[in-house]
């Protein structure tokens, strides 16, 4: 009996740690190897850098491109809860890009909201809905936000604000770690691995894996970034590749070797819906992937 009661303990004891380590979150990191912080919850003032910028009259831009069934399917929970939710008490501008102006939802906006339609050009391959928006976003929205806006944040319109999404993320160049690979190991990231791709990174550099969904800066540094992408995505149509992972592989390749990103997102603010996390201020939208990627 002794011995039965011996072994019981003792399992009942692994099982206490097994199911603390699954519950445990493991320890986080707030600050990259090149000095760049790492946004988490708690670790900014959130009044303190909203009380910065306001006395600055910080504009923000706010672009996101919605075409074909995205339109219907995404933008208006995208719109809504960016206008909640987005610098809240900020001037913003929303640039909306899509292939049929007349479908835009036109919601309400709160005063200091400003909205931009621009149309583009329709896109056979859904691939190059998704690629060239680089090429829209330095055609279109750059040249005039450069003007308008003294930071600018491109997101997919698959997704919805869900807390505040404030000042503390603005930056010269911000980008977002993605929320399926923040604790992979750098084996796992899907970075191209095809040489002949302009988008490669070779084995052993690059230290995040980013998620295109959303990515930020000045106007300026923006530019830069998007040409740089689109050259990439062009060489390799002459080349007759593609990027596994599309403009999300370039802007990897970008943020590994040409220009390290100086302010990181965490996954708090693009989050995996599918996933549980208690604090987040953006999430995926649900998704039917079959109906959507023909
Ligand atoms: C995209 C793929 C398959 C079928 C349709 C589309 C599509 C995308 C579309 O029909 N209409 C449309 O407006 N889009 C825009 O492109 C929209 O803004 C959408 O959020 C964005 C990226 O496509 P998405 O959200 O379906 O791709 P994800 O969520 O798998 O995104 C990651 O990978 C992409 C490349 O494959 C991009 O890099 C994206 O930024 C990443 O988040
Ligand atoms: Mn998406």
């Amino acid at each position: 009996r002794k011995i039965f009661l011996c072994i019981l303990l003792c399992l009942s004891v692994t099982y206490f740690f097994y199911v603390k380590s699954l519950i445990c979150f493991p320890k986080v990191r707030i600050m990259t190897s090149w000095g760049a912080p790492i946004i988490w919850e708690g670790d900014y003032d959130f009044e303190e850098e909203n009380r910065l910028h306001q006395k600055k009259r910080t504009v923000v831009g706010l672009s996101v491109f919605a075409v074909k069934q995205y339109l219907e399917s995404y933008l208006t929970d995208f719109l809504v809860s960016a206008n909640l939710y987005f610098m809240p008490d900020l001037s913003c501008v929303f640039y909306i890009l899509t292939d049929c102006p007349d479908h835009v939802p036109d919601i309400k906006l709160r005063p200091g909201v400003s909205k931009v339609i621009f149309q583009i050009p329709k896109r056979s391959r859904w691939q190059d809905i998704s690629m060239l928006r680089m090429k829209d976003l330095l055609d279109l929205v750059l040249p005039q936000a450069i003007d308008e806006v003294d930071y600018l944040f491109c997101m997919d319109v698959d997704q919805i604000f869900t807390s505040n999404y404030g000042p503390e993320v603005l930056g010269e160049l911000v980008a977002q770690i993605h929320s399926g690979y923040y604790l992979a190991n750098r084996e796992d990231f899907t970075y191209e691995t095809d040489p002949r791709s302009a988008a490669y990174i070779p084995p052993g550099q690059g230290q995040f894996y980013y998620h295109a969904s959303v990515f930020g800066g000045t106007p300026l540094s923006l530019f830069n970034l998007t040409s740089s992408c689109l050259n990439g995505i062009l060489r390799d149509k002459k080349q007759k590749v593609e990027a596994i992972w599309h403009d999300e592989s370039h802007l990897n390749r970008y943020f590994a070797l040409e220009r390290l990103p100086e302010k990181i997102l965490s996954p708090e603010y693009c989050w995996d819906n599918r996933l549980w996390l208690k604090y987040h201020k953006l999430v995926w939208a649900k998704k039917k992937y079959s109906q959507l990627r023909v």
